[in-house]
């Protein structure tokens, strides 16, 4: 994983340091691209656009940006907005003990996930957090052909249909079941995406798919944002195309297809195999963990706070079920 680190650099460099405290501890998740940001840079062989191109195409490169923006420095906020345009996933912390607070343009951008911090130790539990979570790189779907026999009949009918080249600029990802390897005989092939407009990637999926058998799409409203919906058939899979506003790592369906990963690895085969049977027996993936997890209320929701649980508090959960062998 290719990290890029932003801090200020013209914008001021009292927090050099910390930023090498920063680096240093990103270095455990990837490769920090920009590791010369956390040294005081008082000179430079490049010149300004020389370094403006080299940091672009880093940013490019990278799968993800990690911004300390205490420090206001244009710099760090022209990385950011480019980083958006690109779809990276963001990540900026900031501190507020110097009273000064951080651009409404950073804060309320729905794509950045921003946490304030005070400690360094902060910092590193709220990184440590994010990366577990984003570590793989569920994108590249790639990782489907080395898995179980579905997953790979699943890789073969993707690649056949293109679908992640051609959908390529609306950051398409697969999510649901067959990823985590829960999936059973009915469950299909869920493809979440990213769009600005709407229309725009009704008629891209349209023109690429409409041809399939029983193609349909739609645009409808949830949770009072429009989504567009696409399902077809192609070889033994039901194809869904999901296109949101919303960046896909802010998703549920990939947020939920996270939690259900890292849950499944904590608690293994035994919880794996329960999961499985209750789907059988008709439940969706949701309530199922939700039923095994205990957790009552919508398990939809419920689901997406066991984001913020520690490992051992989910152990916990899972050993207080009196179905556990
Ligand atoms: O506006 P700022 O300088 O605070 O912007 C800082 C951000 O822009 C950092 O995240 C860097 O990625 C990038 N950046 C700005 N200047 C440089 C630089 N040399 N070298 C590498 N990255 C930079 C500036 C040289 C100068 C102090 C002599």
């Amino acid at each position: 994983m290719k990290i890029y680190f932003s801090g200020s650099i013209r914008g001021g460099q009292q927090d050099a340091e910390l930023y090498q405290e920063i680096i240093t501890d990103l270095k455990q998740y990837g490769t920090v691209l920009t590791e010369h940001i956390g040294n005081k840079i008082q000179d430079s062989s490049l010149n300004d656009e020389e370094i403006h191109n080299r940091d672009v195409e880093w940013l490019e490169e990278s799968d993800v940006v990690v911004a300390e923006v205490t420090t206001t420095s244009l710099g760090v906020g022209y990385e950011i907005g480019r980083a958006v345009e690109m779809k990276k996933p963001i990540v900026c912390l900031y501190r507020t003990e110097f009273g000064k607070n951080v651009s409404a343009m950073i804060r309320g951008c729905a794509q950045l996930k921003c946490f304030k911090y005070s400690t360094l130790d902060e910092a590193k539990t709220i990184l440590k957090k994010h990366f577990n979570a984003i570590n793989m790189n569920w994108r590249d779907f790639s990782y489907l052909k080395n898995g179980t026999p579905t997953q790979l009949e699943a890789y073969k009918c993707l690649n056949k249909l293109h679908i992640f080249d051609s959908l390529h600029e609306y950051n398409p990802t697969l999510t649901g079941t067959i990823p985590i390897d829960i999936a059973i005989d009915s469950s299909d092939l869920d493809i979440v995406c990213y769009y600005m407009d709407a229309d725009r990637f009704e008629s891209r999926v349209e023109s690429l798919f409409g041809k399939q058998k029983g193609f349909t799409i739609e645009q409808k409203e949830k949770d009072g944002y429009w989504v567009v919906v696409a399902r077809f058939k192609f070889q033994n899979f039901d194809i869904e195309i999901y296109g949101s506003l919303f960046p896909v790592i802010s998703q549920n369906s990939y947020r939920h297809m996270l939690i259900e990963d890292r849950v499944l690895k904590l608690l293994g085969e035994e919880f794996k195999q329960q999961v499985i049977q209750l789907k059988k027996d008709g439940l969706k993936t949701e309530p199922a963990f939700a039923q095994l997890l205990q957790l009552s209320g919508n398990p939809y929701v419920e689901l997406l706070k066991l984001e913020l649980y520690s490992d051992n508090k989910i152990k916990e959960m899972w050993e207080l079920n009196p179905n556990q062998a």
